[in-house]
């Protein structure tokens, strides 16, 4: 099956009791049982629920894995990854990556004992000199957030599996339409489903797919054991996001495409980071392990100008100030003091998250509108 075919029927089948060709959001917590143990396959809705399965199936089929799993959060979803480890354990991380994913990591994993190294992996193999005989996990955002970096996926997952570390990939930015992780090494692919996979800024949502048994086994047990799991009426609202993930997807890159260009020739603007410019860094790496650039552009003013920045995010009209992404409006963010502001001063300036920095997910409005706003914001 192709995978515009995918986003729609993948993993799913018609409702068994009317033909329902939407699953039902089963609005249940638990299933009658004839005698104890004796059910249809459901005892619990932390444990299974039908509605969540059909979603985790059919996230699989999106990313060639064999297994789903649907969590409350992106974060959710990666704390749950993080629950495979254990105290002395030690994993590489992108060092730009999500505030919050930068959190989870310092605030609560350090605490427990697992030590993070944060690299800056555009140049991947950089990822092998901080492997050592505690490294458990190697952890990868591509595109970053919100510098659009571009790591090499393969050339990870070739550390990983020589040193016989997992690969984990937060897929969230390219999302299963540009780029599909497990086909490249990784192990474990992650979504902020919040973002493009739900697709219009009404469902906070994780998700996980793997393709190995074992790996999966745990993770399941990980997601049943800590609970962290989604609802039936948001697990509908994601399969009906999802319908049109690859259209919309196509029309954010198209419009990401010329906000970047128009961005560039702007005088007023210093540096526009999107993976789609040649004079990107890793732009080979991208096109050879991505299909399309995405709708995700920053940009900083002309002179690191803080006051103009935050002029422009404040005068943009269609383009909403507001945090996350990947939904059909066009929101604007200013990352250092909103989804980065999590992420130390100086170490988010070490990554280019400077003051100055705006970020855009640019939606599927006609691109005119969002150039006029543009026009009119920037001066
Ligand atoms: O918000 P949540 O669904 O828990 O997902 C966390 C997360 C994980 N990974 C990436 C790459 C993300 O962008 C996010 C959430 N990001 C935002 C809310 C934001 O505005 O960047």
């Amino acid at each position: 099956m192709k995978f515009n075919t995918k986003t729609i029927h993948g993993g799913q089948e018609h409702d068994k009791a009317y033909g329902a060709v939407m699953p039902p959001i089963y609005q249940t917590t638990t299933y009658a049982q004839t005698t104890p143990g004796e059910h249809k396959g459901f005892q619990y809705s932390r444990t299974l629920n039908p509605t969540r399965s059909a979603l985790e199936k059919s996230f699989a089929s999106l990313e060639k894995g064999d297994f789903g799993l649907a969590f409350g959060s992106g974060l959710a979803a990666i704390d749950a990854v993080m629950k495979l480890l254990k105290s002395g354990d030690e994993v590489i991380s992108t060092n730009d990556l999500y505030g919050g994913t930068y959190r989870l990591f310092t605030k609560i994993y350090e605490s427990f004992g697992v030590k993070f190294h944060f690299i800056g992996m555009d140049n991947a193999d950089r990822i092998e000199d901080y492997v050592n005989e505690n490294t458990k996990l190697i952890w990868v955002e591509t595109p970053t957030n919100p510098m659009l970096n571009i790591i090499d996926i393969k050339k990870a997952a070739s550390i990983a599996k020589k040193h016989s570390i997992l690969l984990g990939v937060d897929n969230t930015f390219a999302t299963p339409y540009l780029q599909q992780p497990l086909s490249l090494g990784a192990d474990i692919v992650m979504h902020s489903a919040t973002k493009y996979l739900g697709g219009h800024s009404d469902v906070v949502m994780g998700a996980l797919v793997v393709k190995d048994e074992d790996l999966a086994e745990r993770l399941y047990y990980i997601q049943n054991s800590s609970g962290a799991i989604c609802g039936p009426q948001d697990s509908f609202l994601m399969l009906r996001g999802i319908k049109t993930l690859h259209v919309r997807m196509q029309r954010h890159c198209e419009n990401g495409k010329a906000v970047a260009h128009y961005l560039n020739n702007h005088p007023k603007i210093e540096k526009v980071y999107w993976p789609g410019f040649e004079s990107h860094p890793n732009h080979d790496i991208a096109k050879s392990q991505m299909s399309d650039f995405g709708g995700m552009v920053s940009f900083v003013t002309k002179g690191n100008n803080y006051q103009q920045a935050i002029k422009i995010v404040e005068n943009l009209k269609l383009f909403t100030l507001a945090e996350s992404l990947g939904g059909v409006e066009s929101l604007s963010g200013h990352p250092a003091s909103m989804t980065h502001a999590s992420i130390p001063k100086e170490e988010r300036e070490k990554t280019g998250i400077v003051d100055s920095l705006i970020r855009l997910s640019v939606g599927i409005e006609d691109v005119d509108d969002l150039m006029e706003d543009l026009k009119q914001a920037i001066g």
